[in-house]
């Protein structure tokens, strides 16, 4: 039986790069003197690296401009990477991030059926921190029965790790749950971890492969009767 909901949080609960992390990461670059800024369509391509701080490094990497030594590069990433998460906070703080199209409906639902929810993530708890008030309202950790985030899983996306200490504090079998994402990523960690994955598109991810998907729809609101009140998905 369907126990519990696994989400993914960046693109899934809500559009939180294009107009998010993207501009908290060019904020942090000028706000350190630092030369680059992320465009639409090149963030677009950095996004397949999952993780802030991973996808900097492997930008660094490429950057003639960027310290040779890989060393600096990581010192310099995590510096970077620290000064967008305030950035990011202090965006979000400002508004105009909302939950994507029936989130909230159907966290609600799962709430009044007792099916458990919880985050799989490869963004840091601050940031989640600093969202879910926004999504969820105050009282947002009553209503999760686990968050799993980059300081619990340090293996980034495509590895299942964070869905596999989800399965683990949820205390259930793969069989019991169902992943949400919106990144080829994110569904190639859950499918490795053994859960049915449900995939909402993105802004980044609108014609990515999805192979693999229980089902790709564009948003929540267009799967209206799942997954709580009857599952039109099988769980296997
Ligand atoms: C999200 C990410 C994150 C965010 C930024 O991927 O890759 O890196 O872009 O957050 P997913 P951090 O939705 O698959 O979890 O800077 O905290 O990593
Ligand atoms: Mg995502």
């Amino acid at each position: 039986a369907l126990r519990a909901l696994i989400f993914d949080v960046d693109g899934t609960l809500a559009e939180t790069e294009r107009d998010g992390h993207r501009v908290a990461f060019n904020r942090a670059f000028a706000a350190l003197g630092l030369p680059w800024r992320w465009d639409d369509a090149g963030y677009g391509v950095l996004l397949r690296v999952a993780g802030g701080y991973e996808r900097l490094l492997a930008f660094l990497a490429t950057q003639a401009d960027a310290p040779a030594d890989a060393g600096e590069r990581a010192a310099l990433a995590r510096i970077i990477h620290q000064r967008k998460n305030a950035e990011f906070a202090a965006l979000v703080a400002q508004g105009g991030l909302a939950p994507r199209p029936g989130v909230r409906r159907l966290v609600d639902a799962c709430a009044g059926q007792g099916i458990l929810l919880a985050v799989a993530t490869t963004t840091g708890r601050a940031n989640l921190d600093a969202l879910f008030p926004h999504l969820f309202g105050a009282d947002w950790p009553q209503r999760f029965a686990a968050l799993v985030c980059a300081e619990d899983a340090p293996r980034k996306k495509p590895d299942p790790q964070v869905y596999a200490i989800a399965l683990q504090r949820l205390g259930i079998a793969p069989g019991e749950a169902i992943a949400f994402e919106d990144s080829p990523a994110g569904l190639a960690a859950a499918r490795a971890a053994g859960l049915a994955c449900l995939v909402t598109r993105s802004v980044y991810f609108a014609n990515a492969d999805f192979s693999g998907a229980t089902a790709v729809v564009d948003d929540l609101d267009a799967a209206p009767d799942w997954p709580c009140a009857s599952p039109r998905v099988d769980l296997q």
